[in-house]
C-alpha cells in the first residue's frame, strides 16, 4: 500500500470521535471528501469464504460491479496493524492467498492493530469500521445470524450485533440458510434492524431464493431503500442499521433438493469433526463447495456481484439525497 495516503477522516457522529488511524486509499478518500457513493465490502468473504484461486477473481469483479453503478468500492482489511480502507492490487493479493490472514471480527480488530496482526474483517467488523470512515452502505453475500442449536451453543454472529448498533445499510442475499432463519428474523425484530426485501416480499435464504418466511417491508428500487436510509438518519431514528435483501433469480439458485442435503451432511460433519467458534462459518461454506460440484460458488458469488450492483446502485441514490423529502 505504498503511496496510500494516511487519511483522517471524522465521521458526523457527536460527540466526535477521534480520527479514524486508517489507510484510505486515495479513490476512496477522494469520494468520501466529495461525498460521491461509496460501497465497504468485506474481507473475509475473499481469504475465509472462497477457495483460493477463485477469491481473487471474484475480489475483482465484486469492486468491478460496484464500479459499474457509478459508486467507489472499499474494500476493508488489517494489515500488519493496520486498518485499511480501499485496497489495491498488492493488498487484495494478500487477503486472498496469504495462509497467515486471520479472520478478524469486531472484538479482533482491536486486537489485530495492537498486536500488529493481518486480518480479513467480517460483516461485523468491516460495518462498523465503514461506519467509523463514514462509508454508508455496504454489500456481502450472507449475513451472519443466529445458529442453528444455538439455544444450546449460543452460537449467534457478532454480525447482529452490529447491525443492532451501527446506522449503515448492508445488502446481502438474506442469512445463509445454514442458519435459524426465523431466530435470526426475530433477533433482527428485537435488535430494530429494518429488514427490506428488495422487489420480492420473500426473506431470501442465501442458496435459496426463497428462505420460507417474509419479510416486513419491501422497495422495489435502488432509490427506495435509499430513501429509507436517508429518512432513518433524518429522523435520528437510525442507531441501527437497514438490511436491504436481495434474493438470487429463481432459475439461478441451487436446487432446495440438493441444498438440503449439503445442510444436513454439512452440520453432521461439523459436529464430528468437533468445529466450533469463528472456524464454524467457513468450514460449512467449504464443505458446500466441495461437495455441490461447484453449485454453491456459483450461486454464492453470482449474488454477491447482485449485491455490489446494487449496493453501488443505493450509494450513488444516498449520496444525492438531502434536506426531508418533498
Ligand atoms: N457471506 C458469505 N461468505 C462469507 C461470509 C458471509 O457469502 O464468508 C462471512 C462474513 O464475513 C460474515 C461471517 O460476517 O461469514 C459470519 O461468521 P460468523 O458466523 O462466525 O459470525
Ligand atoms: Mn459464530
Amino acid at each position: 500500500m505504498s503511496g496510500a495516503p494516511t487519511l483522517a477522516l471524522m465521521t458526523t457522529t457527536a460527540p466526535p470521535l477521534l480520527p479514524l488511524p486508517a489507510r484510505v486509499t486515495p479513490e476512496v478518500a477522494e469520494a468520501l471528501v466529495e461525498g460521491r457513493g461509496v460501497v465497504a465490502l468485506e474481507s473475509t468473504i475473499l481469504a475465509h469464504g472462497l477457495p483460493r484461486g477463485e477469491n481473487r477473481r471474484v475480489a475483482h469483479e465484486i469492486e468491478a460491479a460496484v464500479r459499474a453503478s457509478g459508486a467507489v468500492p472499499a474494500t476493508i482489511a488489517v494489515l500488519d496493524g493496520q486498518v485499511h480502507v480501499g485496497l489495491d492490487d498488492d493488498a487484495l493479493d494478500r487477503v486472498c492467498s496469504d495462509d497467515e490472514v486471520l479472520k478478524l471480527s469486531v472484538r479482533d480488530v482491536g486486537v489485530a492493530v495492537a498486536l500488529g496482526r493481518t486480518g480479513a474483517t467480517t460483516v461485523a467488523s468491516t460495518a462498523a469500521l465503514a461506519h467509523r470512515a463514514g462509508v454508508r452502505v455496504f454489500a456481502t453475500g450472507g449475513l451472519g445470524g443466529v445458529h442453528r442449536g444455538a439455544a444450546q451453543t449460543f452460537d449467534v454472529s457478532a454480525d447482529l450485533g452490529v447491525l443492532a448498533s451501527t446506522p449503515v445499510l448492508t445488502v446481502c442475499a438474506g442469512v445463509k440458510s445454514i442458519l435459524d432463519v426465523p431466530g435470526t428474523l426475530e433477533t433482527l425484530e428485537t435488535m430494530s434492524v429494518p429488514v427490506l426485501g428488495y422487489r420480492t416480499d420473500r426473506f431470501p435464504g442465501f442458496y435459496l431464493s426463497d428462505s420460507g418466511y417474509a419479510v416486513p417491508w419491501r422497495v422495489d428500487s435502488a432509490r427506495e431503500a435509499a430513501a429509507v436510509a436517508h429518512a432513518r438518519s433524518l429522523l435520528a431514528t437510525d442507531s441501527a442499521g437497514v438490511v436491504l435483501a436481495q434474493p438470487l433469480p429463481l432459475d439461478r439458485q441451487v436446487d432446495p433438493a440438493l441444498h438440503d442435503r449439503l445442510v444436513t451432511e454439512g452440520l453432521a460433519t461439523l459436529e464430528a469433526e468437533g468445529v466450533t467458534g469463528k472456524d464454524v462459518t467457513p468450514r460449512l461454506l467449504e464443505l458446500f463447495h466441495e461437495r455441490s460440484g461447484g453449485e454453491s460458488l456459483r450461486a454464492n458469488v453470482e449474488l454477491v456481484l447482485a449485491n455490489a450492483r446494487l449496493a453501488g446502485e443505493v450509494a450513488v441514490e444516498l449520496a444525492g439525497m438531502s434536506g426531508w423529502p418533498s
